[in-house]
C-alpha cells in the first residue's frame, strides 16, 4: 500500500489540443488527458491520498522562465482567435511557421515578430507542442500542482508526487517544445532553494533528455542537473542536446551530467546509467532531490526505443528512495495508456520502498 500525498489540479485535464503536427503532417496526439486520470486511479487504488492543489503566485514560476515566454503562453490562444487564425487559413491550433536560428540571424539580436503567427516560433521550438483553448489554465495548475507538492515535503513528507500534465522537462528558460510548456522539475528545484534547500538535485528518469532544466541551470552550481536517456545521436529527441560531454559552465561547470542509453537497452543498462547520476546526486551533497518521472523509458512505449520493465522502474525508484533526502516527484512522458498505471505504480512503490529501507539503514546506524 502506498501512503504519499498526491497533488491534483483538475485543470490538468484542460490542455487536449487532439492533434499535433509532425513533419507537417496533423496526427493523433499521445500526450492525452487520460493518461493524469489513469495515474490518478492507479495510485489511489494503492492507497494514495489526494491532495487539491493550492494557488501559488508567480514569482518562483518568473524566476524560472522568461517573462516574455510565460506572457506568450498565456495570451496565445486568445491572439491566435482575435486574428481569425482558426477560420483562414483554417488552423484551430497555435503552431510554429517560422524559426529564428542562430544560422539564420547571426549576430542580430531578433525583434520580437508582431504577428501572432510568427511569434509562436520565437517561443516554440518545434511543431508538436500546440496550443488550444485550456492549454494555459492546464500549465499553470501543474505549476500549482508541483508548487503544492514541495509545499508538502517542506512541511516534513519524505516524498509527495503532483500529477503535472502537461508534463515540462523540456522547457528551457525562454522557450517550449517536446510536448511541454513550463518546467515543472525546474520549478520545483527553484522552490525547493527558496524554501532552505541549500543544494538540490534533479534526475530525469524520462526516456529522453530533460534539455530544459540542463539549460536553466547551465552556470549554477547550486542545483545539479541529471538525466539518463536515449542517445540523441542515435536519432531520437531532443536531436540536438542531451550529449554527456555537455557538464554546465562557469560556476555550473560539473553540475550537469548526461548518461546515454543505446536504443533497446533493457533493466541493466538503464540502472547502471541511473546509479551514474545518483553518483552525482551523493557527491553533490544534495539535501532535496527532483524527480522527473518520465515512464517512457519502458518496453512498448509510443515514443522511445527504451525497453526498461516495470520491476526496473521499481528499482530506479528504491534506488532514488534510498538516497536519504527528500523527495518531490513530478511527472513528465509514459504514453502507452494500457501499462501507463503499473509503471507509474512502479516508480512510485519503490520510492516508498526506498525510503523506509534507507530509515531502517540510519536506525541501525544510530542504534549501534
Ligand atoms: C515529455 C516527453 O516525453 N516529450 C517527448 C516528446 C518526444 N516526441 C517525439 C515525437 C516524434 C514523433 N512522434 C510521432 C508520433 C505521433 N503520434
Ligand atoms: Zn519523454
Amino acid at each position: 500500500m502506498l501512503s504519499l500525498p498526491v497533488v491534483w489540479h483538475q485543470a490538468c485535464l484542460d490542455h487536449a489540443p487532439g492533434a499535433e503536427i509532425w513533419l507537417g503532417v496533423r496526427m493523433p496526439d499521445d500526450e492525452v488527458p487520460k493518461r493524469a486520470e489513469i495515474i490518478r486511479a492507479a495510485l489511489v487504488e494503492q492507497g494514495a491520498t489526494v491532495v487539491p492543489a493550492t494557488e501559488h503566485a508567480d514569482d518562483i514560476l518568473l524566476d524560472v522562465h522568461a517573462p516574455a515566454l510565460v506572457e506568450f503562453l498565456q495570451t496565445a490562444w486568445d491572439a491566435w482567435v482575435a486574428a481569425g487564425l482558426p477560420a483562414d487559413p483554417g488552423q484551430d491550433l497555435v503552431v510554429p511557421y517560422l524559426f529564428p536560428t542562430r544560422a539564420m540571424l547571426g549576430a542580430v539580436v531578433p525583434h520580437r515578430p508582431e504577428a501572432v503567427w510568427a511569434r509562436t516560433g520565437f517561443y516554440c521550438f518545434d511543431t508538436m507542442t500546440p496550443i488550444a483553448e485550456g492549454t494555459w489554465r492546464a500549465a499553470r495548475g501543474a505549476v500549482d500542482a508541483t508548487l503544492t507538492a514541495v509545499n508538502l515535503v517542506g512541511g516534513g513528507a519524505p516524498l509527495a508526487y503532483a500529477i503535472t500534465r502537461p508534463p515540462g522537462h523540456h522547457v528551457s528558460r525562454g522557450a517550449y517544445g517536446g510536448s511541454c510548456y513550463l518546467n515543472n522539475a525546474a520549478i520545483a528545484a527553484a522552490a525547493l532553494r527558496a524554501q532552505g534547500a541549500d543544494r538540490v538535485a534533479i534526475v530525469d528518469i524520462d526516456a529522453h533528455h530533460g534539455n530544459g532544466a540542463q539549460e536553466i541551470f547551465w552556470t549554477r552550481a547550486d542545483v545539479l542537473t541529471t538525466s539518463l536517456h536515449v542517445d540523441p545521436a542515435a536519432g531520437w529527441f531532443p536531436h540536438v542536446m542531451g550529449w554527456p560531454d555537455e557538464v554546465g559552465e562557469g560556476n555550473g561547470k560539473g553540475s550537469n551530467r548526461n548518461v546515454v542509453l543505446a536504443p533497446g537497452a533493457g533493466d541493466d543498462p538503464w540502472l547502471a546509467a541511473l546509479d551514474r547520476c545518483l553518483d552525482a546526486v551523493r557527491g553533490h551533497g544534495a539535501d532535496a532531490l527532483v524527480l522527473a518521472l518520465g515512464v517512457d523509458a519502458a518496453a512498448g512505449d509510443p515514443n522511445s526505443p527504451l525497453a526498461v520493465t516495470a520491476a526496473g522502474l521499481r528499482e530506479a525508484g528504491r534506488r532514488i528512495g534510498a538516497c536519504g533526502v527528500p523527495i518531490v516527484a513530478v511527472q513528465e512522458g509514459g504514453y502507452n495508456l494500457a501499462t501507463l498505471g503499473g509503471l507509474v505504480q512502479a516508480v512510485v512503490g519503490g520510492l516508498e520502498e526506498g525510503i523506509h529501507a534507507n530509515r531502517g539503514a540510519t536506525r541501525v546506524e544510530r542504534d549501534r
